[in-house]
């Protein structure tokens, strides 16, 4: 029947993009807000790399992941002088966060933006001042030319069209709740727009915004329980917004995985455990462990030499087939 392992649709559609990720552990470190500089001299033969990392937030289990994987990678014994800022969530945050990098004259500047639209005029000037930029994990639209040289990240509408095909084949009757990610970004608007055209417009019964959270997660699906009763499965766009899901029907008196089926994106510990207790029913991957590419990247970029356009982060997809021992081994 369904299977666990690699997704071969987007390794087919993808696959001269598609860089191998190694799934090596990554050290822990800290989340929190602020800049953390990781400053020391010495470094890389070739000097020390300067480089502004405009991290998003800490909203979910996938950002958390993330942030460790690129911290574990941009290190000070790998030749890399990173400030590292946390915005919160707020656009503005990140915009303060690029004109600080400016004038800090670092070498390169790398940013997961929040949402798509709205960078024009700081990568104007981020432009202007000759730094390079490198987008990480979301996209976005811009009128800036060539505003940045590169972009790695996930297939996000591939991640969407295989939850939805997933629905399609195996809940042909489903009436669908959709619990949507921070509104305005990359992930949101693709995976919502894919998975709605697999799976038809006339089975989703309603859509409400969970802004990735677990805990706004639980909050929009209790008032959608309330207003569709018959609903009978929930797509979220991550994993954190599925395990609020989980507690909202729970309390409503219902069984999560049976009475409500729950498909997601991610695939962290967390939603791959809710898979293995039968919560959830399917969950397609989207890797946070690219830290490596990452720097390698910066440190072409710093070099100028020539780098892809785009490079596409390989995914998988899991059933309830998934083990413990699997479930076990994650690194994050
Ligand atoms: O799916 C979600 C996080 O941009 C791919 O952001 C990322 C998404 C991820 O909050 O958990």
């Amino acid at each position: 029947m369904s299977h666990t392992g690699k997704w071969p649709r987007l390794a087919a559609v993808a696959a001269s993009a598609v860089v191998a990720l190694s799934l090596a552990a990554c050290g822990s470190g800290g989340g929190g807000g602020g800049a953390e500089s990781g400053a020391a001299s010495g470094g890389g033969a070739g000097g020390t790399i300067k480089i502004g990392f405009s991290q998003l937030g800490a909203e979910s289990g996938w950002r958390t992941a993330s942030t460790e994987s690129i911290k574990s990678s941009l290190t000070a014994d790998k030749g890399f002088d990173l400030t590292f800022v946390d915005a919160q969530q707020k656009q503005e945050n990140q915009i303060k966060a690029l004109r600080d990098f400016i004038a800090q004259d670092v070498d390169v500047i790398a940013f997961a933006p929040v949402i798509e639209t709205g960078w024009d005029e700081v990568l104007q000037e981020v432009k202007d001042a000759g730094i390079p930029v490198i987008l990480v994990d979301r996209t976005i639209k811009t009128s800036v030319d060539k505003s940045y040289v590169t972009h790695i990240g996930s297939d996000m509408a591939s991640e969407g069209k295989a939850a939805g095909e997933w629905v399609k084949k195996n809940v042909p009757d489903a009436k669908i709740f959709e619990l949507q990610g921070t509104m305005g970004s990359g992930p949101q608007i693709d995976r919502e727009k894919a998975f709605d055209e697999v799976v038809g417009a006339d089975k989703i019964l309603g859509k409400a915004s969970g802004n990735f959270t677990r805990a706004e997660g639980k909050t929009a699906m209790e008032a959608a329980l309330q207003a569709h009763p018959n609903m009978n499965l929930v797509f979220a766009h991550n994993d954190d917004m599925g395990l609020g899901a989980i507690e909202a029907i729970e309390a409503a008196g219902k069984v999560p995985g049976k009475d409500i089926k729950i498909v997601t994106i991610d695939g962290v510990r967390d939603g791959l455990q809710a898979l293995v207790d039968k919560k959830f029913n399917y969950v397609v991957e989207c890797n946070p462990i690219f830290g490596e590419q990452l720097a390698e990247l910066v440190k072409k970029v710093a070099a100028g030499e020539s780098v892809p356009e785009k490079t596409v982060v390989e995914d998988k997809a899991f059933d309830q087939t998934i083990t413990q021992a699997e479930v076990d081994a994650r690194a994050y």
